[in-house]
């Protein structure tokens, strides 16, 4: 019912009145008075009228379940919210859920992962009330091979709600992350299952670093988050909602050819790679050339030398000559 009453107030900027409420919802007048009195001990300010009703002035940067599932405006994902105030890591989480067959498009959102995952056994850092630490599961009809293209689709995704919701001209760095400024706002990490030919699921997860004030010295070099360059409160909720709307509508077009044909142009217009000298680590090899941009399968392309390299995402590390980018 706290969905429905937020959905209700957030649909105008008038008052709505108790009794509407009642009606449409077909509960009493004090179920709905106890819910507004949840929501201002959660620190909504709604004001209340008599003779006029609620109006809702201020949400506070709360990430429930019930204010993210209020805001989505979708068809299919993130409609549904699993939210945990603390989890080991919501990728690990998803893939739990993920045999359900009603969790295609769930999305899996948490306060604090304790054991955050980044690539190749790697840890990503995700302290309490001031990232967004998710995951989107997703089952689509599609060979295994293309998945990958969809951490693409994801970074598109992030990259536009960053750049729609703040001033900041964020970037990205091939293959899942997301710069601003030169600095790590943004790391995605995809995991799948699959059997024979067919993709059981797809768990992708996004780590945003939001209204991160301080880093722990190891990574401080390398990341950044949304607070520290523009220096103002983003609403994580408000940020979730537009990233999975641009997600959904991306991965809509990506389904049609299972590929990036027609997003190859805006993903490359927004790669903070594109004609730098670039430093692939590949194993053991090592060699430098000039990042060309990405082809429609995703692949990075780089010119060393009269030949033009493709490079496939996983294995492989992409930096900068000089540092991170
Ligand atoms: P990655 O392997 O490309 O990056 C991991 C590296 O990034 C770390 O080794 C460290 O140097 C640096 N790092 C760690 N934490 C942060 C941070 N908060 N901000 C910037 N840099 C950092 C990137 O892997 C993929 C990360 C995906 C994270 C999401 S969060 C939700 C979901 N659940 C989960 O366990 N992982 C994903």
């Amino acid at each position: 019912m706290k969905t429905e009453i937020l959905r209700m107030l957030r649909t105008t900027d008038q008052y709505v009145s108790g009794q509407e409420m009642c009606d449409q919802l077909g509960v009493s007048r004090t179920a709905v008075w106890k819910v507004m009195n949840q929501l201002k001990e959660e620190g909504y300010e709604i004001e209340a009228v008599s003779n006029k009703g609620y109006r809702i002035l201020c949400s506070p940067d709360v990430i429930t379940e019930q204010e993210i599932e209020s805001i989505v405006d979708t068809d299919f994902i993130g409609r549904k919210v699993k939210f945990y105030e603390e989890v080991d890591s919501t990728n690990t989480q998803a893939k739990k859920l993920a045999d359900d067959p009603e969790t295609n498009g769930l999305l899996i959102v948490t306060e604090r992962q304790t054991a955050g995952k980044g690539r190749r056994g790697r840890a990503w850092e995700s302290p309490k009330g001031s990232g967004i630490w998710m995951s989107m599961i997703l089952k689509p009809d599609m060979a295994p091979t293309h998945a990958s293209g969809l951490t693409l689709v994801a970074a598109l995704a992030v990259t536009n709600a960053i750049r729609e919701m703040t001033c900041l001209e964020a970037y990205i760095k091939w293959p899942n992350d997301i710069v601003v400024n030169g600095k790590k706002v943004c790391g995605i990490l995809t995991e799948m299952s699959t059997e024979m030919d067919d993709i059981n699921h797809i768990v992708i997860g996004i780590g945003i670093n939001v209204n991160t004030k301080t880093f722990p010295q190891d990574i401080s070099e390398v990341a950044t988050s949304l607070y520290m360059e523009q220096k103002a409160i983003i609403n994580r909720s408000q940020l979730i909602a537009n990233i999975v709307k641009q997600f959904e509508v991306l991965y809509h077009i990506y389904l049609k050819t299972c590929d990036l044909t027609h997003l190859v142009a805006d993903y490359n217009s927004l790669l903070i790679n594109v004609q730098k000298e670039v430093l692939i680590l590949e194993g053991t090899d090592k060699y430098q050339g000039i990042a060309l941009g990405v082809n429609q399968t995703g692949e990075l392309l780089v010119q060393v030398g009269d030949v033009v390299k493709t490079v496939v995402a996983g294995e492989v590390s992409v930096r900068g000559l000089y540092g991170y980018v």
